[in-house]
């Protein structure tokens, strides 16, 4: 798997590990800000894991990490939309560049499994209903032009090539190791910290929430059940304003509203996603948590891992979010 380090890929190797013990894992991640090992260190010590520091770009690293390999599972991506509108170019090159690498090693290599790890962000906003797989794509923002562009990459392969390739495309995951920058783990500290929640524009956008592990179950169906050159949605069914659920993280923390900051709204700021997901649940998957006891599992997981996050929210992570600041 590529991107391990980060919030779903390390969920997911700890999924794998923990529910196919004929399986092993090698973990290819180049560990960028959003990478850290310390999501996998309960899993250091198990003989089936590996992990590989490189660039998902770089040919010879790829090649090597997939020696012996039988399907790749590729999450590694530049993920954060309010950085890519910042600048592109990082999300140009890993998420279209480093696929484009990892489809050729596959290739090469004889790979009899690609899962290319998508979003429901390649839709674009949908005012009513719910996306279909095959529905024309039209993102907003360039990290979502970028994971377009990697997803119609990967199916491509499977065209031309018939290089076995599976489209994940998820809606919004939330849950444990998820980097502070994202809204729920972002309100949620900032909360625990009495600092102001930047809620974007009127609060009224909409995302449909999926617990990070119930999409591991997902992928992990995908990667055993789908069929060649097919996309999958995966959708939690959990569609939520995001002063409903601001209110709601502030609720199950005792804290008060008064902490809601309405700022400026993000530029091309997506109004709602929503995805139908007929087809994975056709292969025998369902969500097993629901919205609320997942988020309060969430909620009581950072409470009991301030060790974990004040670390990243005292680092790099406190410059990148004064500057988004200051320009709103
Ligand atoms: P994340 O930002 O938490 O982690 C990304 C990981 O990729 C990090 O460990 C990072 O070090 C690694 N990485 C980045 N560039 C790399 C490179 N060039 N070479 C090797 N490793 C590199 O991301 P996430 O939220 O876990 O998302 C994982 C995947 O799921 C991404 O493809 C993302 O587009 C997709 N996705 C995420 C969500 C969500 O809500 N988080 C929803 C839908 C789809
Ligand atoms: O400070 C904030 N205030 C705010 O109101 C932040 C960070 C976000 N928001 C809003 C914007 C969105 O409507 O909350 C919503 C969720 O924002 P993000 O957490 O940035 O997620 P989103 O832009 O929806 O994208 C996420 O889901 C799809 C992931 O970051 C992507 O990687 C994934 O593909």
């Amino acid at each position: 798997m590529t991107g391990g380090a980060g919030f779903i890929g390390s969920n997911f190797a700890r999924h794998i590990l923990g529910s196919h013990p004929e399986d092993s894992v090698v973990n290819l991640d180049k560990l960028t800000y959003a990478g850290n090992l310390e999501n996998l260190r309960d899993l250091e010590k198990d003989p089936r894991y590996r992990f590989v520091r490189g660039d998902i770009c770089d040919r010879v690293v790829v090649r090597e990490a997939m020696e012996g390999v039988d399907a790749v599972v590729h999450c590694a991506a530049e993920t954060h939309v309010d950085r890519s509108n910042a600048g592109a170019g990082e999300f140009l090159t890993t998420n279209v560049s480093g696929t484009f690498t990892l489809l050729e090693a596959a290739r090469e290599r004889k790979i009899q499994r690609f899962v290319a790890v998508g979003t429901d962000e390649v839709y674009g906003s949908i005012a009513k209903g719910a996306a279909r797989e095959l529905d024309p794509l039209n993102p907003s923002n360039p990290y979502s032009a970028s994971k377009a562009a990697a997803d119609l990459l990967a199916r491509a392969y499977w065209t031309t090539h018939r290089l076995p390739v599976v489209v994940t495309r998820s809606s919004n995951n939330f849950g444990p190791y998820q980097y502070p920058e994202k809204v729920i783990p972002l309100f949620i500290t900032n909360a625990l910290e009495d600092t102001p929640l930047p809620l974007y524009g009127d609060g009224k956008n909409v995302r449909d929430w999926l617990y990070v592990l119930d999409n591991c179950a997902a992928i992990d169906v995908v990667l055993r059940k789908g069929k060649d050159g097919e996309i999958y949605n995966i959708g939690g069914g959990n569609e939520v304003e995001n002063v409903v659920l601001t209110r709601q993280v502030l609720h199950l923390l005792g804290k008060p509203e008064s902490l809601i900051t309405s700022v400026k709204d993000r530029p091309g700021h997506d109004r709602r996603y929503a995805l139908d997901s007929g087809k994975v649940a056709a292969l025998g998957w369902k969500p097993a948590h629901s919205f609320g006891a997942a988020l309060e599992a969430t909620v009581a997981w950072y409470r009991d891992h301030e060790a974990w996050w004040k670390p990243i929210k005292s680092g790099a992570f406190r410059a990148y979010y004064e500057k988004q600041y200051s320009s709103r």
